[in-house]
This record gives structure tokens, sequence and C-alpha cells, in this order.
């Protein structure tokens, strides 16, 4: 292929994916996850754990001027953390390697407010290595969390010289600590010690951890590979793309018309795969507060986030804090138990996985699967789901349901991706029938799981 070719090729796919409603949109061209984006959304959970020197001063965000001989965890036990995340049914945990406060858990060259003047492990410690370790050895791929924003290191705001640190710390944790699975940046970015605001060099550090560890998703409201959902309840976007437009947020923290709903929704047009990662805590505040022991998130709480995340076509990444003795509080580890016992029991059994399937495309961008279970069930959950190694088509879809041959509605939504689902009025159905109303490309096969009420 010549130049010219490959810009007519090119301009061609940029006008079929920016008129999803009109002409025929080729699903060849539409953006399609990487292998990292499939396995990173099909593990559903992974756990958050904000830990550091807030935890020690009870505060949300620390102001950078903590002394590290605050930081002494009494029984620090990463095992634990790794234990709990797989009891919930995680199979990532991200950890905060270093937060606004500047302190790193890490004993890093280019710092002294580390854990190495701290006085846990006289000095010695590692709380990335140890947090590391106890991932592999529960199976669990481990994650960090750099924050950009440093309220202590007196060259934030010193835009190049920062940019070097940070590429520095950068460097050691995707050197120093074997494979790293996820690397996630905050959007929160204020002014440093001395007032100064910083200019990051973002596609320098984007493209440093693409050739440190070029599996590894990055994480930000820009992406590259996965963005903010664009709140912290929660909540995806409903609908909620996978692909969105790269020229709305262009880095991470960018604000301005159309960012908010970029995050949320997503775009339908969008010319690059990036799902929405659904960042929540189990309580109140992001740091283990003892003042928040009662007000640890429910079991149906915790359910509720996996319907308005998983279930809407998002990652769930739930925080679950250290306390200041270095181990998940109980009452948080029984809930994350508890949740994925609650989990296993509602998918336990699907009623339609016998069923005779018919899929019919009804047009360029319509379609109906019906499924006949052989049987009546008592229904009160469906779980719909495209196959998003061909990226993601759905837009609008009704769900019916007959006994006989009459169809009821059962449940109505806008987009599906990896995966909807719907809570229904629990009815008895022997057939059920998805009716693909609208999508952005002539839409591909879709999956109907069907599960009795909670
Ligand atoms: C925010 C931070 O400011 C919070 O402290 C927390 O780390 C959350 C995940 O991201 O932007």
């Amino acid at each position: 292929m010549n130049r010219r070719s490959f810009l007519q090729l090119s301009a061609t796919s940029l006008a079929a994916c920016a008129l999803p409603h009109g002409g025929t949109a080729s699903p060849v061209t539409r953006p399609r996850p990487s292998r990292a984006q499939l396995d990173w959304q099909r593990d559903e959970l992974a756990l958050f754990l904000h830990f550091g020197v807030n935890t020690f001063t009870d505060r949300e965000w620390g102001d950078g001027r903590e002394s590290p001989s605050i930081f002494d965890p009494s029984r620090l036990d990463a095992r634990q953390w790794a234990r709990a995340a797989r009891s919930a049914g995680a199979r990532a945990l991200i950890l905060t390697a270093k937060h606004h406060d500047g302190f790193c858990l890490w004993p890093t060259r280019t710092t002294q407010h580390s854990v190495a003047t701290s006085p846990w492990r006289s000095g010695h410690g590692d709380v990335v290595r140890e947090f590391v370790n106890a991932c592999r050895t529960e199976g669990l791929k481990a994650g960090l969390y750099l924050s950009p924003w440093d309220r202590n290191n007196p060259l934030y705001g010193d835009s190049a010289r920062y940019n070097d640190l940070y590429c520095d710390q950068l460097t050691e944790l995707l050197t120093q600590y074997g494979p790293i699975a996820e690397v996630w940046f905050d959007g929160a970015n204020g002014e440093g010690p001395n007032g100064r605001r910083q200019a990051y060099d973002w596609p320098r550090v984007f493209a440093l951890v693409r050739r440190l560890q070029p599996s590894a998703i990055m994480f930000s409201d820009a992406g590259p590979d996965v963005r903010w959902c664009g709140n912290e309840n929660g909540v995806a976007g409903d609908p909620n793309w996978s692909t969105v437009n790269p020229a709305v947020v262009t880095y991470p923290g960018a604000e301005g018309p159309g960012v908010s709903s970029e995050l949320l929704h997503g775009d339908p047009a969008g010319s690059v795969w990036r799902p929405a990662e659904v960042d929540v805590s189990i309580r109140p505040g992001w740091f283990n507060h003892e003042s928040e022991d009662e007000r640890v998130r429910s079991v149906d709480n915790l359910v509720n986030l996996y319907f308005s995340s998983v279930g809407r076509n998002g990652k769930l990444l739930l925080n679950v804090p250290p306390t200041r003795s270095g181990q998940l509080h109980t009452i948080d580890v029984a809930r994350l138990t508890s949740f994925r016992e609650r989990l296993d029991t509602l998918f336990a059994r699907d009623v339609a996985s016998n069923a005779r399937r018919t899929w019919r495309v009804t047009g360029p961008r319509s379609a109906e699967l019906e499924l006949d279970l052989g049987t009546s069930a008592l229904v009160g959950v469906t779980r719909l789901q495209e196959d998003i190694t061909k990226g993601q088509s759905v837009a609008k879809y009704t769900i019916f349901g007959s006994t006989d041959d009459a169809w009821r509605e059962l449940a109505r939504g806008t987009t599906v991706g990896y995966t909807k689902l719907d809570r229904i009025a629990p009815t008895t159905i022997r057939r059920v029938k998805v009716v693909i109303e609208d999508a952005v490309a002539t839409p591909e096969p879709v999956a109907l799981k069907v599960f009795a009420a909670e």
C-alpha cells in the first residue's frame, strides 16, 4: 500500500467511525481491545489499597510535611491483603506507592521522604516489594499508583526537573519489581510546596511505561489504555461506550467542555478503545480511619456497585485501605468474602444454559436473539454480553419474556459491551428475546444468560 491509498483508507475509516447513525460502518474499521485491555476487563474486579502517612495522621490528603517517623505499621502483612482480594474474587491489586503527600512506600533513590527513613523494619522495609511478592504468591496481578502531584518534593513545579524525578521514580518501580499489570495516574493535581504548578510531560511518561512494561495497562483520565469513569461513586455511565474521542480528554486532570461526558459515556464514534475503570471506596474515605469502621459498605451495597460498574461495561476497582497495623480491617475482609459469596450464589445457575438459540440480523443495525428455555423458570436478573474481541456496537435494546405467545417487556437499555446486567421484577418465562433496536455497526451475535431473582 502506498502513502496515498493509506491516507484514503484512513479517511474512509474515520468517516465510518464518525457516522454511527447512517451509512454502513464496517466492523473492520471499529476499534477493538488489545490483548491486555481484554484481560484487564475480563478480570472484572481489582482491589485498590490506599496506604501511607495519611493512615497514621488520619487524613485524606497529606500536605507533604509529615515526618517519616510516623510511618510504623506494627503488623504489616501483604499476604493478608492478597488473600482478602482472592476471597473477594479480585484478580488484581493496586497499591498507592506514593500519594499526593510524596511519601514513598519503597526505598527510592530519588528522595529521603520514604520508608527508608521511617522506623518501620528499622528503615530496611519495602512495602512495594512485600506487596508484589504477596500478589505473586496468591496468583494476583500487581498494579501501582504513583501520584503525579507531590506536595513534598521541592522540585515539584520546577517542571523539567520534576518530570525527570517522576520518570526516575517510575523507572525504579517498573524495573525492580517484575511485571506490573497496571500503572495508575491520578488526575488530582494541585500546587506544589512552593505554590508553583507543574507542567507534566505526559507523552514522555506514557512512552516510558510502554517501553519498560509493554503489557502494563495505563489508567488515567486520558488513558491511554483505560479511562477514569468520571466519578468516585461506583457508577459507570449509561450509556457507557468503551470507545472515546482522544481529542476530548488529552491529559490527566483535563477540564473543559465535554470532558465529564466523555469520561462517563465514552463516544460511539470514538476512534480508540479506552474502557472505563470505576474506582470507589468500601468506606467513605480512601484511607483507613477508625471513625469510619461502622460505615463500611454493606453486602447489598457492594452487589449494587457490581451491577453499576461491571454490569455497565466497566471494571470495578474497589478500595479497601489497610489500617495502622498494616492489615485490612476484619470488618472489611468479612464484607469482601460475603460479597463474593453473594455474587457466586446469584450467578450460580444460568437457566438459559441449555436453551435453543436463534440469532437473526434484522437490518443493517438491528438484530434479535431468541432463547427457548425448554421449561418455565422464575427469573430476576439478565446478563447480556457482546463479543468485545470484535468491538462494541449495541446502542439500544429491549428484552422480552413470554410463557405463551404474548411477549412482555422485561428490561430495556442502551449499551452492552463486555457485560450489561439488568434486574427485572421476578417473572416466570419459558422464552426470552433480546431485540437490538440500534447499533453503530451490524450487530455481532450477543450472549444472554438468565438467573433467578436475588
Ligand atoms: C483522587 C485522589 O485525590 C484521592 O485521594 C484518591 O487517591 C482517589 C483514588 O483519587 O483523585
